[in-house]
């Protein structure tokens, strides 16, 4: 059961840890395609864990992304779109520092976000989430347990990619 729980507690991640019904662990050998440049192929760093509690209509995640780059790249999720086509999702974010993708058709939008904000994701946008900090970026993710995940656009990827620029990010177009 979804608790109340305090915002310490949540960065802690006892609830995430406590609660869940599925832990999603994803390395760099999960989602190398993810990135476009080159691998350090004698790593194979933890990218980013998800922490779901699964409801009856409803489900929460608890996703926590770890600092880092690969090739100048930094961490991120996969991304997806919802099979549901009515399907939104609301994010809110609890540690750290982010850049959510979000894409449609041609058009891709990258909003900065930090601890203490909600997002509302519309339907029929897909959304990566990017630690562009240099601590753990955490949110939790609401959205109807129904929803389905189409991670197809992970393998052709976002328009644009988010890689380090003198200490800051800044956002390219993916050329593949
Ligand atoms: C959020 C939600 C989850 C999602 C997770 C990781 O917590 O959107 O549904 O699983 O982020 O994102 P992805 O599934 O794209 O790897
Ligand atoms: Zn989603």
């Amino acid at each position: 059961m979804l608790q109340v729980v305090d915002k310490s507690r949540l960065i802690s991640h006892s609830f995430a840890l406590t609660s869940h019904t599925k832990h999603v662990v994803r390395k760099l050998s999960d989602m190398a395609f993810c990135f476009s440049r080159g691998l350090a192929e004698d790593k194979d760093p933890i990218i980013y864990e998800v922490f779901e509690n699964q409801m009856r209509d409803l489900s929460c995640a608890f996703t926590r992304i770890l600092p880092g780059k690969i090739g100048g790249e930094f961490f991120m999720t996969k991304g997806h779109f919802h099979t549901d086509e009515d399907a939104s999702e609301i994010y809110h974010f609890l540690s750290g520092r982010g850049l959510i993708l979000i894409q449609k058709d041609n058009k891709c939008k990258a909003l900065e976000v930090e601890e203490g904000q909600t997002l509302y994701i519309p339907p029929l946008w897909a959304h990566r989430a990017i630690n562009i900090g240099n601590k753990v970026f955490s949110f939790l993710a609401v959205y109807r347990s129904n929803v389905g995940h189409d991670f197809d656009i992970s393998k052709k990827g976002f328009l644009k990619i988010a890689v380090s620029k003198k200490g800051k990010y800044c956002l390219k177009d993916n050329k593949g």
